[in-house]
């Protein structure tokens, strides 16, 4: 069973190094000032008790749910690369860290999942230095895939790792009792912390057969927790599988790109594509897959725009509106700009004065539409229009009915294709005749009245 609550999740991503600083004295050391463009060694100290401060600020922009990048213990600013799977690291505050933010989350009736890293860790790994101590007679010596009769990592590794980077040793899957470790890190931090789900890196690395483990052993736990997999591709034999309840939408975020930042597609294109996706994905794994327009493994959507900011909030408006859960990436509300890693990880400017209120502006009202009509979240969906640059979807749910009108184009285009009856704008909360236009860039959310 998929989750009910994901249906009505706004989730808020954030990269936890980059965030806020709320803790000063457990700084890494080398921390670098706040304001500066980011490497990919660098650490600014962001921390979880930065994050549980701004909550206010999450809840503000309607979002009710988080996923944090990796947290565990790790010698990287990025943390794929774990040390300890059962210690929060102590630059972000220790598990104490953790346990007053799901406790402050779940206050206020939000939720949280986790960044499960379960393909490889550290080099630092215990088990991994284990094994490269004793060599063969380490225990650990076949949870990991070494070939020769010691572990090298000079010139070149002789050991699984991934994407051929030595600090990241790969865990031999083929080990059954590397499963019952990682399956129980899995419950450890749902049992005992009460975290909601988890979101699994790199899922496409993963043996079905553990993922669909990792989706029992959470539920087991607690039987409304979502499992999310990173899978960049189509994901249907996940799905057909059992193995996930939804995926990181980064399918339909190639289609986001092609039609709205780089405008190289056509909007017939366009709802062609998500159609075909729509139609691949059984329909629980539609409503309950992670949206998004930004990432960190990806650049920033307005810098993808180039910084024309009407594309993007055009952009977030098809968001908004269609199925799934959809994610803001911390900073993405205020039009913060990155290109590639590490680019689009820069720290979280909280001088107002750097923040682009239209933008703003534009995400909270989005929020409050998604929050405020059910239809937006759990009916069904249906192009009617495409054509050019112009696209229109109807989302009907019982007897209410709701158009979104997107104009991607350079001239405006006319609302011909309102049924008849009484529309209002959900914006303005004007009545609207089928004469009306939807202007040039710009968006019309309309409820049957
Ligand atoms: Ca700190």
């Amino acid at each position: 069973m998929t989750p009910d609550w994901v249906r009505d999740a706004v989730f808020y991503q954030i990269f936890p190094d980059r965030f806020c600083n709320g803790d000063h004295a457990i700084d890494p050391v080398g921390t670098r000032p706040w304001n500066e463009l980011p490497t990919r060694q660098s650490v600014f100290g962001g921390d979880l008790i930065g994050i549980t401060e701004k909550l206010d600020y999450i809840q503000g922009l309607g979002a009710n749910a988080l996923y944090l990048t990796p947290v565990f213990t790790s010698p990287s600013n990025h943390k794929y690369d774990t040390i300890d799977y059962f210690a929060v690291d102590p630059a972000f505050g220790g598990n104490s860290a953790l346990r007053r933010l799901v406790s402050a989350l779940h206050a206020r009736g939000m939720r949280i999942i986790l960044d499960g890293v379960f393909n490889h860790c550290s080099d630092r790994h215990p088990f991994f230095l284990d094994a490269a101590a004793r060599g063969e007679d380490s225990t650990y010596w076949d949870w990991f895939t070494i070939d020769g009769r010691s572990v090298e990592s000079e010139p070149e590794p002789n050991y699984a790792c991934w994407a051929g980077v030595r600090t990241m040793p790969e865990w031999n899957h083929a080990n059954l009792k590397v499963h019952e470790y990682l399956l129980s890190v899995v419950r450890h931090w749902i049992r005992e912390y009460d975290i909601d789900g988890w979101r699994l890196d790199t899922t496409d690395y993963l043996p079905p057969d553990f993922v669909k483990d990792i989706r029992s052993v959470a539920k087991e736990e607690k039987e409304d927790a979502y499992v999310v997999g990173e899978v960049m591709g189509l994901a249907t034999s996940w799905f057909k599988h059992g193995a996930l309840d939804g995926v990181m939408h980064y399918r339909l975020w190639d289609g986001l790109v092609s039609f709205f930042a780089r405008g190289d597609w056509n909007a017939p294109q366009f709802a062609d594509f998500v159609r075909s996706i729509w139609r691949s994905y059984p329909n629980d794994a539609n409503y309950s897959s992670y949206t998004l327009l930004g990432s960190h493994d990806k650049p920033r959507f307005l810098s993808l725009c180039n910084g024309d900011k009407s594309m993007f909030i055009l952009a977030s408006s098809f968001l908004f509106t269609f199925p799934g859960a959809p994610a803001i990436y911390y900073g993405d509300e205020i039009g913060m700009e990155g290109r590639e890693d590490p680019d689009c990880r820069r720290a979280f400017p909280w001088d107002e004065a750097e923040w682009d209120m239209d933008i703003l502006e534009a995400f909270r009202h989005l929020v409050h539409l998604r929050r405020q009509e059910l239809a937006l979240r759990r009916g069904s969906i249906e192009f009617i229009a495409a054509r050019g640059r112009f696209l229109a979807i109807r989302r009907v749910l019982r007897d209410e009915e709701i158009i979104v009108a997107i104009n991607a184009g350079d001239r405006p285009e006319p609302l011909d294709v309102l049924p008849k009856g009484n529309w209002i704008d959900l914006s303005s909360g004007v009545q609207v005749e089928s004469a009306a236009f939807v202007p040039r860039r710009r968006f019309r959310v309309l409820k049957r009245g």
